[in-house]
């Protein structure tokens, strides 16, 4: 009778995870954003209402980031507003809460076109709500760094010189992608974006587009997936295991 040492190589599985999407918008519509903008005035008391993003197909540039749909765009398909003499207007637009808990070191991806004055008198930047207030988003969470700061118009003060802050001004004339490293963000239940845009006194030009705006989980390299094996009589869990069987477990 001859005996086989059998060894059992127990299972083991890799399993790659895939890229995790926890909010994913094609902006085509604005469902579920909301404007907060308008034009402010010398004394800062906002004209809400009149100043707004809306979601077109786009003419300039000819066609959305996605192919054949929509993005969000300051002032539609027309050049943005001027402020005018002592005023300045602001375009801002809110995302839906968006739901964290459990989750860290998200990343935000988007696409924008930006063609507006150049040289820090009109600009655009993004804000976030981390649960309790409106914060910035910052150069050291940014794959594509702001160009400088607004405003540095003193004509178009005083109000205006009030809303100095980091921000995109050179010209993007073809969709590009930011991502954004959401680390500061994590497991915030109630999470929120905004894209803010501001305009001077004068001159201006096409806008601010938005395209494609996701919140991802990075894909993680290859992790084992937990397995039960039967081995000698005992249960094992998780891990590689080269396992001699016991006797009485033997094939003759
Ligand atoms: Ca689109
Ligand atoms: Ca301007």
């Amino acid at each position: 009778m001859k005996k086989i040492l059998l060894v059992v190589l127990a299972f083991y599985a890799f399993g790659v995870q895939a890229q995790t999407i926890i909010y994913s918008n094609n902006c085509n519509n604005l469902t579920g954003w909301t404007n907060t903008g308008g034009k402010f005035l010398n004394n800062l008391t906002p004209v809400v209402g009149t100043f707004d993003w809306y979601a077109v197909t786009p003419t300039i540039p000819a066609g959305d980031h996605t192919g054949g749909g929509g993005c969000f765009f300051t002032e539609g398909n027309s050049n943005y507003a001027l402020g005018g003499t002592g005023s300045f207007v602001l375009y801002r637009i809110e995302s839906p809460s968006i739901d964290l808990s459990g989750y860290s070191n998200c990343t935000l991806s988007f696409w924008m076109y930006l063609n507006c004055e150049t040289n820090g008198w009109d600009g655009a930047h993004m804000e976030a709500y981390n649960g309790t207030s409106w914060v910035p988003i910052t150069n050291a969470m940014l794959s594509v760094p702001y160009d400088g700061n607004i405003s540095r118009n003193p004509s178009s003060g005083p109000t205006y010189n009030t809303q100095t802050v980091p921000a995109w001004f050179n010209l993007r004339n073809t969709w590009t992608q930011v991502n954004v490293n959401l680390a500061s963000f994590n497991g915030i239940s109630n999470f929120r974006l905004r894209f803010v845009f501001l305009s001077d006194e004068g001159t201006n030009g096409r806008g601010w587009g938005i395209d494609d705006v996701s919140i991802s989980i990075p894909a993680s390299t290859a992790v084992p997936i937990s397995f039960w094996a039967v081995v000698g009589g005992l249960f094992l869990i998780g891990g590689l295991t080269i396992y001699r069987m016991r006797k009485k477990l033997i094939i003759q």
